[in-house]
């Protein structure tokens, strides 16, 4: 369904209309004043099956705060799951835009409903319409607009809720807030923008405009699926009970709102809820988990092969090899600088890096440069098919970016996809171009170098001196490699009264008005909507077209794209990285925060941020622990900008050591987090795990994120201060193992100091009751890594039980033809390995951990008498099993 009909390239035509609103508000209006408004009045309500639909009538003198509020809505509430109410309020008498189904489609609802069954419970007043969620078994209201009334104008809807008082809200991100949001003063802005730096407080590259809500009855989760620009504003000083406020302030679009149970016990399950509308998350190659190496700034192809050898030269295992606009020839996207970047040897490089099993990806940005009749072959291709976002006046919409002034792809666009495709096909092309293993975008919000007003492209590009020549001399085309081994307005067309360029509303957009540093809100795309409604969509639709021409390339297989910008749904397709941070323990402890809304809460885990920091210049001490902490990051990368120092883990000892050492644990439990990736893409549960996801009754667990759960048992505590050698970390009321030495260390819901931790160690726990699959031996590449065989650990729980899963498949395929699955049971000195085995490995050995006395019998398969060892220090029973997979088989002992 492409759901607008408000098709603003037509009305372009009509006469000018100006807008009784001149003047834009503050941001700042009075609550007492818009719950003063009238609201509406719910009439004509029918109830059929399932589904509630009703008009509502707006109940009193207009209010008008920020244009005429709309006289009648249609409402529509649908019970669609047991676990999920759909409510839409919307323009009765006109079409508005929606997220259209092309970008995200909607889930479908289930026709069979029970409705005896249903987990939420919608109720509402009729005058002034209010309307609660509650849990239904409870009666515990989850939302509620009581004494809040709805306002909907054309360009500002607003809709408010009350919470408890300190309620624990995570999400609406992209941030760089504490994962849970402080309630007292949080203003949560979307609108994609490019946020060098990552301030916090502000709106950064992606839109998630969903929260998840923990209390000690459940967590459920609510998302607003808008792309349009929003204030979500939290606040707890609007009562004297102190009670928590969550307002919506949106300039356009419909409220569409999804309701989610989630569950009263187990947090995650909101997460598998939210995966039903978002999609769940993209399988992706195996080789994506290993270590990615890239700067902006190896000056060409000599940098580049390189910093290849001196990994290798480290013994520090290098999967991936970036590349970041430097190849290209003045940054102009699908080209590659015959000078600095030649082709040839381009190719040498990345055929050296084939025939060692590592890979190589290159950045592609979305903004083509403007160069007419200049036999830019991306540009007058793009031109042929009249395939640039079009300015209000029909021009192409011109913004500045890397290689100057610049046209945008709209991804809107018919032929965009194949013309996408056909650019990735021919400069990709491992027959003579480059053949990439990933792609990585970036600038994708659309992000622009112009400010508003952008009238002169021209002057500002050239103010900016873009594209900057060459600083370095060219190098020696036949070198030696591999040898060893401002915010001011411009006059403002109006569309049916509306003002897309400076709403009456103004959103607390850190770049100043909305067009500014992007392309333009106005900007009309090939179905008539303009960026002013899909502007979060933007880095969204790149992503998957990307995905797509990637997929083109390697017909059958799973695809690497990393994304900056990110919308509802991205992760069905893509990965992302957190964008710019810089080099500082600040940052080092955010991207924590960073990282887990992305992968707990968004169903984007394929995330990661880069390690030792993008700007500034990173410090030994931070680059070794961070090379340590970002060994946990799904995606691990690490990468920093042309003007800092150079900072690959080879550079100082101590990170060479950090990085050996974590990458040696990553590795070795690869597909432990390999087998919790396959499950994500299968239901949605989260591949790393805030620690109230695992102790939702434990009230000191809600704020923690600086500690987390890589899969669902391994207890990530990072050192987190600057130089520290020690850390305060929380250990939950539960059975615990050190992963180094599996010495059992009892959680007693306490914080413990934990000292003298190396800067080439970082602290991780074995959370009870798992029976970890790791590989016995760490390897230099993901390849080598995969021939290794296997260790299981078991864990025991409180109980005295562990269980834990083992996914193996080929590790590149969309579809499998042989995959093992593989289920581990252990109670009572018995481990039981089950499942299917379509794929062979051999499990070489099982540790046993808090054993408290030698054993005196030992069976395991094949054997009457393995060899086993017991280690009454630190309690381990470890059992040479040299067991194939195939089939199942115990080891039991007593
Ligand atoms: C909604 O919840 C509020 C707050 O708990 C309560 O005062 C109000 O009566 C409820 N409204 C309905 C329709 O249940
Ligand atoms: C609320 O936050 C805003 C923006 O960060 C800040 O300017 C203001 O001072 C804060 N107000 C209070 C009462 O803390
Ligand atoms: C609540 O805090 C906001 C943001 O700091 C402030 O502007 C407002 O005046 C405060 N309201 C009350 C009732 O104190
Ligand atoms: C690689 O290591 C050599 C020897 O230490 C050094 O001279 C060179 O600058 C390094 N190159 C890069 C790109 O890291
Ligand atoms: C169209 O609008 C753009 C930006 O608003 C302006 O720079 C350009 O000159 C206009 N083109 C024409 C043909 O009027
Ligand atoms: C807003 O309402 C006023 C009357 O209340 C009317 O004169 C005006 O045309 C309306 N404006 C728009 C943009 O509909
Ligand atoms: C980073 O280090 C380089 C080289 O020492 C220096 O030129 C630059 O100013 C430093 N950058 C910052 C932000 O300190
Ligand atoms: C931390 O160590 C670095 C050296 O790696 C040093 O430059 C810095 O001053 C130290 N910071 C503090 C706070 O001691
Ligand atoms: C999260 C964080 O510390 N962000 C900081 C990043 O750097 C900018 C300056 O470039 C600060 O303003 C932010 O607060």
């Amino acid at each position: 369904m492409l759901a607008s009909s408000r098709l603003r390239g037509i009305l372009l035509l009509a006469a000018p209309f100006f807008s009784l609103l001149d003047i834009a508000r503050a941001e700042y209006v009075d609550p007492a004043e818009l719950d003063a408004c009238p609201g509406y009045k719910a009439t004509d309500v029918k109830v059929t099956g399932p589904t509630l639909i009703a008009k509502l009538v707006l109940a009193g003198e207009p209010c008008n705060v920020f244009g005429n509020d709309t006289k009648t809505l249609d409402l529509a509430v649908t019970y669609e799951t047991e676990t999920r109410i759909h409510l839409k309020i919307t323009d009765a008498s006109s079409a508005r835009y929606e997220v259209p189904e092309s970008v995200l489609p909607r889930p479908s609802a289930d026709p069979h409903v029970r409705l005896e069954a249903v987990q939420l419970e919608f109720k509402y007043t009729t005058s002034p319409f209010s309307f609660n969620i509650s849990r239904a078994r409870s009666g515990e209201v989850l939302f509620t607009t009581t004494s809040h009334p709805l306002i909907f104008e054309p360009q500002y809807l607003r809709l408010k809720t009350t919470l408890p008082a300190a309620a624990n809200i995570y999400g609406l991100g992209e941030h760089t807030e504490p994962f849970r949001l402080d309630t007292s003063n949080t203003t949560r802005t979307l609108w994609a923008r490019d946020a060098y730096g990552v301030p916090r407080g502000t709106n950064l590259y992606g839109s998630h405009p969903v929260y998840f809500e923990h209390r000690a009855g459940g967590t459920h989760a609510v998302l607003l699926l808008s792309s349009s620009g929003m204030d979500v504003k939290l606040r707890n000083n609007e009562t004297a009970t102190g009670a928590t406020t969550l307002e919506y302030n949106v300039i356009g679009g419909v409220l569409d709102f999804y309701f989610l149970a989630g569950s009263e016990t187990d947090p995650a399950e909101a997460a598998r809820q939210y995966a039903q509308i978002a999609g769940l998350p993209a399988e992706v190659p195996y080789w994506s988990f290993g270590l990615h190496q890239c700067r902006y700034g190896y000056q060409n192809y000599i940098d580049v092969a390189g910093v290849i050898a001196n990994y290798s030269a480290a013994s520090i295992p290098l999967e991936t090899m970036w590349t970041d606009i430097d190849y290209m020839y003045e940054r102009r996207v699908f080209t590659m600088d015959p000078q600095y970047f030649p082709t040839a040897r381009m190719r040498e490089i990345i055929d050296h890096l084939h025939n060692h099993n590592q890979r190589y990806v290159l950045m592609t940005d979305p903004a083509v440069a403007y160069l007419p009749g200049q036999d830019y072959g991306t540009y007058d291709r793009g031109t042929k098919l009249d395939l640039w976002l079009k300015a209000a006046n029909g021009s192409s919409s011109l913004g500045v970016v890397w290689p100057g002034v610049t046209v945008y792809p709209d991804w809107f666009h018919p032929e965009v996809g194949q013309f996408w495709t056909g650019e990735f096909e021919s400069f990709y092309d491992p027959k003579s171009g480059f053949d990439i293993d990933g792609a990585w975008i970036d600038m994708n919000e659309p992000a622009s170098f112009c400010t508003d007003p952008c009238d002169d492209p021209f002057a500002q590009a050239a103010a900016q001196n873009l594209p900057p020549p060459r600083t370095s001399p060219p190098p020696n085309q036949d070198a030696a490699i591999f040898s060893q081994q401002t915010h001011a307005k411009r006059a403002a067309p109006s569309y049916a009264g509306e003002d897309l360029l400076h709403p009456p509303y103004s959103i607390d957009n850190a770049a100043g008005t909305l067009s500014s540093r992007t392309a333009s809100a106005d900007s009309v795309h090939a179905n008539g909507l303009v960026e002013y409604d899909t502007h979060n969509l933007y880095g969204t639709m790149m992503s998957v077209a990307t995905h797509d021409a990637m997929l083109a390339r390697r017909p059958g297989q799973r695809t690497l794209v990393i994304t900056r910008s990110t919308f509802v749904g991205a992760g069905h397709k893509v990965g992302k990285w957190l964008g710019d941070n810089l080099s500082s323990w600040g940052h080092y402890r955010t991207s924590i925060a960073g990282m887990l809304s992305m992968a707990s809460l968004f169903q984007v885990p394929m995330v990661g941020s880069d390690i030792c920091g993008f700007g500034d210049n990173t410090t030994e001490t931070l680059c070794a622990r961070w090379a340590t902490l970002g060994a946990f990051y799904p995606f691990m990368r690490n990468h920093n900008s042309d003007i800092s120092i150079s900072q690959e883990f080879y550079r100082w000892p101590s990170v060479t050591l950090a990085a050996r050492h974590a990458l040696d644990i990553r590795y070795r439990l690869l597909d432990y987090f390999y087998t919790a990736f396959h499950r994500a893409s299968v239901d949605g549960s989260p591949v790393l795990n805030p620690l109230w996801f695992k102790y939702p009754k434990d009230t000191s667990t809600y704020g923690i994120d600086l500690q987390f759960f890589f899969g669902d048992s391994i207890l990530v505590s990072p050192v987190t201060d600057e130089n520290a050698t020690s850390v305060s970390i929380y250990l939950p009321k539960d059975q615990f193992y050190d992963f180094e030495t599996f010495v059992p260390v009892d959680g007693k819901g306490e914080h413990v100091t934990l000292s003298n931790i190396d800067f080439t160690d970082i602290p991780l726990h074995i959370r009870g009751g798992a029976v970890l699959p790791l590989r016995a031996k760490s390897a230099m590449t993901t390849t080598e890594l995969r021939a290794q065989d296997f260790q299981f650990v078991v864990a025991p729980g409180g109980d005295g039980t562990a269980a834990g899963m083992l996914y193996i498949d080929d590790g590149v395929s969309i579809t499998q033809q042989k995959t093992t699955s593989a289920k581990m049971v252990y109670a009572k000195g018995k481990l039981s390995v089950s499942g299917s085995f379509d794929v062979d490995a051999k499990v070489a050995s099982v540790l046993f951990l808090g054993v408290e006395k030698a054993p005196t019998t030992v069976s395991g398969p094949g054997y009457t008498q393995p060899t086993f060892s017991y280690d009454a220090e630190r309690k381990v029973l470890s059992v040479e099993t040299n067991a194939r997979l195939d089939g199942g088989f115990e080891v039991t002992f007593s």
